[in-house]
């Protein structure tokens, strides 16, 4: 890492957004940062309750939701939180005229916290009320806990990605890893979810073609927000498409896909839904699913084609 890179609190004075969003990206990044030390209280366990989506819920998709939650709260800034762990969305009635509302995937892989995989947390900042389109977004970011921990955040101005590292008096700080992120072209890998003998055999077939021709190699961890950090870095596609028993895909479009997508194509990359760029997807439903195909531009044309 550059020793002299640049903090995200200075890159985002640079960034030339207003004062509220600025301090609601630090401020979640720090949250973050600090969530992270109390992991290992957590790391094992379910609670009783499945989720709105029928999921078991992990003792720490329980505490990380709270403890995001409660921490966006106290910023002052969000007024409303849409979460993939609330039955409801929360209302900050402290926070009535805050000027943001917030959808979230608080932990994003949570199969992944028994055998200490990565994982994440993704979130996606509108000014209007929910449902939205990705359209909408002002910010969208996500933290990656993995070997070391990273922060990618867009405002619509690029995709930039921080690391976790320590400044000479031993605070942890993000510091500047790459700006202005470009997918890679022509693409290597290829994250796919969901069961193969499942898919539409359109899909299948174009699934196979990306191995034959366009040579791409599988990486697939079970959490999105890492399969994503894979594409981004390597360029390829990222794909969890529809079933015969999950019509609707089995990932969020409000909670997971609007906002990686608009990280996505910040950094030049292309998504689709099945009919729509995943930013155009916009349900009355704000816990609707959606497919998800995210991949360099030529892969998206092909795959546009192959489904049509
Ligand atoms: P959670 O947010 O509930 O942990 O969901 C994880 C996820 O939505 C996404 O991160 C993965 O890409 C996908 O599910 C993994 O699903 P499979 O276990 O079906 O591969």
């Amino acid at each position: 890492m550059d020793e002299n890179a640049s903090t995200l609190f200075q890159h985002l004075k640079s960034a030339g957004i207003d004062n509220d969003l600025r301090t609601l990206i630090y401020s979640f990044a720090s949250i973050a940062l600090d969530a992270q030390h109390h992991f290992p209280k957590y790391l094992r366990g379910t609670m009783g309750d499945k989720n709105k989506y029928g999921e078991a819920v992990a003792a720490l998709d329980e505490w990380v939701n709270g403890y995001l939650c409660d921490n966006l709260v106290k910023t002052g800034l969000v007024r409303k939180i849409y979460s993939e762990e609330l039955k409801e969305p929360l209302i900050a009635s402290a926070n009535k005229k805050a000027p943001f509302a917030v959808a979230m995937d608080p932990l994003d892989g949570s199969s992944n916290i028994v055998s200490n995989n990565a994982f994440g947390s993704i979130v996606g900042v509108y000014r209007d009320d929910l449902p939205q389109s990705g359209r909408k977004l002002v910010a969208a970011f996500y933290k990656l806990y993995g070997p070391v921990n990273t922060f990618v955040y867009s405002v619509g101005k690029g995709t930039h990605e921080f690391v976790k590292h320590y400044d000479s008096a031993g605070n942890a700080q993000f510091y500047l890893l790459a700006e202005n992120l470009k997918v890679p072209e022509p693409g290597e890998v290829f994250g796919i979810g969901g069961d193969p003998l499942e898919w539409d055999p359109a899909f299948l077939k174009f699934a196979k073609d990306l191995f034959r021709k366009e040579k791409l190699k599988v990486r697939y961890s079970g959490t999105f927000v890492a399969d994503f950090s894979q594409i981004l870095h390597r360029g390829g596609m990222f794909a969890y498409p529809a079933t015969k028993k999950s019509p609707h895909g089995k990932l969020r479009a409000a909670y997971e896909a609007a906002t990686m997508a608009y990280i996505w194509e910040q950094a030049g990359g292309a998504s689709w839904s099945g009919k729509e760029s995943l930013l155009d997807v916009k349900s009355l439903d704000v816990d609707a699913r959606t497919p998800v195909f995210l991949g360099n531009r030529h892969l998206i044309e092909k795959l546009k084609k192959a489904l049509a």
